[in-house]
């Protein structure tokens, strides 16, 4: 199995022609199975058609992407394109009970979704967290109009971590009262497109062509910096806008998120050169060979060219990305506020001894009817948030209304927001709370300049705040929560309803997805109890 692992490798598309749209179909059937990923462990994982790592979704904008997906899991299933908006169509999110129920074993569910934004995207599941055990994938959809910079071929390099043991278990671990939270750090392995990152297959480079490098983070809890010594590397997009282009020396990229990157090969072949994708979590303890891991993967320009090695650059001189030095290609001016929300991220050891995830003073829990559905089925009392039950934490926003969330982290845990339907305005970081060392120095206010870059998900640092923006321009129920898989699931989220008055006259829920619930006893209409008015009788009692 590994062997033929080994034989899956770095994806270098060439740049496609550019045709009619189409209607791109996908069959995926998604099941179990076993596999060695990483080189060390074999274990369970979700794949497709019998194979793992997914193979990649590519389209062309304006192309009609038709996933039929048939689930051969135990668990019901669902599939998210994040970062696509799925404007018109905010039932295709595949959102784990806010706006589906999720397809049940044995059954078939087809997404059909408009691929109208062109960039870097990916597709994971959005239920369970099925995505941390495999169901992830890179989607990549080619433009219509040629880039802010010429290059001559298209490089993916989707990087992901592994861990040794399946998300359920680790979970239930984290949320057993008897075990001292936090339990010890499990160092999970890089992927590089798939497989350990020491064994990818050399990437050819001619000397003088140049190559758009997408790197796609699909991590659940760590981070990955990516360089490639002796090349810089131009920004030119990131999460799905296009960007101005900006020089780095790497990429960082916290879960969730992406970037491309333009590099112009050195003009002789004389030399090979390493890029080097490394895998860290500033919030685990630090142990040589653990984390960091390094993985560091041959650009080769002649086989058996000397490789150029590179004395370790002093980390402060380097220059990394940074999304608020970043500006949006389109030059979409500041969004003017009408709502801001100011929100600190904290943890909170209940009365059952479980801690879990603060998040504008509550744990998310999904209410009994899924949010989408009681936005469809209200009427006018769809504008009242108290009727979506205390622990959907649902914020209903008017048509066109701007948004400012603003999100406190004072703590030494990094986290990586993500807003479905949206990509935001980036508008500013700074310093919140007191970080433990007295010495560190200052973290300064940083803000935007010129146009703000536009991203579907932000990191907010230790001891940080940052400011977003967005307009409620799309009508549906759209979730915010923290992109590593375990906060999510310790309740790190909220959810965003949007115009839901619009929503009831412009959109249809498709048959299929009501049927799904209701042959799994989910009602699909009414409050987030499923009873009329106010009456929330029951829904779980709010833990305290
Ligand atoms: C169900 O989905 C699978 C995998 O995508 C596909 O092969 C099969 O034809 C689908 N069946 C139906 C009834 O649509
Ligand atoms: C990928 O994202 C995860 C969390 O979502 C983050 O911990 C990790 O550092 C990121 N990796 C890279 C290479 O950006
Ligand atoms: C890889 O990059 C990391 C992060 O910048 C750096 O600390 C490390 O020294 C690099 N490793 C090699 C072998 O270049
Ligand atoms: C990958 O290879 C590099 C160079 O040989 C080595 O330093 C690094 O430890 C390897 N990474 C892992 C995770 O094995
Ligand atoms: C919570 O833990 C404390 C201290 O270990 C213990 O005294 C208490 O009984 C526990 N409470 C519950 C509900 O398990
Ligand atoms: C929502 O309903 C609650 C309960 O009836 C009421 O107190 C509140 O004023 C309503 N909010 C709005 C914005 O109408
Ligand atoms: C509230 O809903 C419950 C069913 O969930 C029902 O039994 C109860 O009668 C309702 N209360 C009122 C005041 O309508
Ligand atoms: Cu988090």
């Amino acid at each position: 199995m590994y062997r033929a692992l080994l034989a899956i490798n770095i994806i270098a598309a060439e740049f496609l022609l550019l045709g009619q749209a189409a209607r791109v179909v996908h069959d995926w059937d998604i099941g179990y199975l076993t596999v060695n990923r990483d080189g060390y462990t074999t274990r369970r994982a979700i794949g497709v058609n019998g194979q793992l790592p997914f193979p990649p979704v590519y389209a062309t904008k304006g192309d009609i992407l038709a996933i039929n997906v048939h689930n051969s899991l135990d668990l019901p299933t669902s599939i998210h394109a994040h970062g696509l908006f799925e404007k018109g169509a905010s039932y295709m999110d595949g959102a784990g009970l806010i706006t589906q129920c999720g397809i049940p074993p044995g059954e078939n569910f087809t997404y059909e979704i408009n691929a109208d934004q062109a960039g870097t995207f990916w597709i994971h599941g959005h239920y369970s967290h099925q995505n941390v055990d495999g169901l992830r994938t890179p989607l990549v959809i080619y433009d219509t109009e040629p880039a802010v910079l010429d290059y001559d071929e298209d490089i993916l390099f989707s990087l992901e971590e592994w861990y040794v043991n399946e998300f359920n278990p680790r979970m239930k671990e984290i949320l057993n009262p008897l075990v001292p939270f936090p339990p010890p750090p499990s160092f999970p392995y890089g992927l590089v497109n798939g497989i350990n990152g020491n064994y990818t297959k050399p990437i050819t480079f001619v000397p003088g062509r140049k190559y758009r490098l997408r790197v796609v983070n699909m991590s659940s809890t760590e981070w990955f910096k990516f360089s490639l010594p002796g090349h810089q590397l131009q920004i030119i997009e990131a999460d799905g806008i296009d960007s101005v282009p900006h020089t780095v020396d790497g990429l960082d990229l916290g879960p969730g998120q992406r970037y491309s990157a333009v590099v112009t090969a050195r003009d002789t072949d004389a030399y090979n050169y390493q890029y080097n994708a490394t895998l860290y979590a500033s919030f685990v303890p630090f142990l040589p060979g653990m984390n960091p891991r390094y993985y560091l993967g041959l650009i080769e320009y002649k086989p058996d060219a000397p490789v150029k090695t590179f004395a370790q650059a002093d980390d402060r001189l380097f220059l990394w990305s940074d999304d608020i030095l970043l500006k949006a290609l389109d030059r979409q001016p500041l969004l003017a506020v009408d709502k801001t929300f100011e929100w600190t991220i904290s943890s909170k050891k209940y009365s059952n001894n479980i801690t879990l995830s603060i998040l504008d003073e509550i744990s998310f829990q999904p209410p009994l009817v899924p949010p989408l559905f009681s936005a469809f089925t209200m009427g006018d009392l769809a504008l009242n948030s108290s009727i979506y039950g205390p622990q959907t934490r649902a914020h209903v926003l008017r048509l066109g209304e701007v948004t400012e969330l603003v999100i406190h982290n004072p703590s030494t845990l990094d986290h990586a927001m993500h807003l479905h339907g949206h990509a935001f305005q980036v508008t500013e970081y700074g310093p919140s709370g007191v970080p433990p060392d007295p010495n560190a120095p200052p973290i300064p206010v940083r803000t935007f300049s010129d146009w703000p870059m536009r991203r579907d998900t932000f990191v907010v640092p230790p001891f940080q705040y940052v400011k977003v923006r967005f307009s409620a321009d799309n009508p549906g129920v759209w979730m915010f929560h923290c992109h590593m898989d375990v906060h999510f699931a310790m309740g790190m989220a909220v959810t965003f309803v949007e115009a839901p008055d619009v929503l009831q006259r412009q959109q249809t829920i498709p048959q299929a997805l009501l049927d799904m619930c209701h042959r799994q006893g989910i009602v699909t209409s009414g409050n987030g109890a499923g009873n009329s008015g106010f009456n929330l009788t029951g829904l779980p009692p709010i833990p305290n």
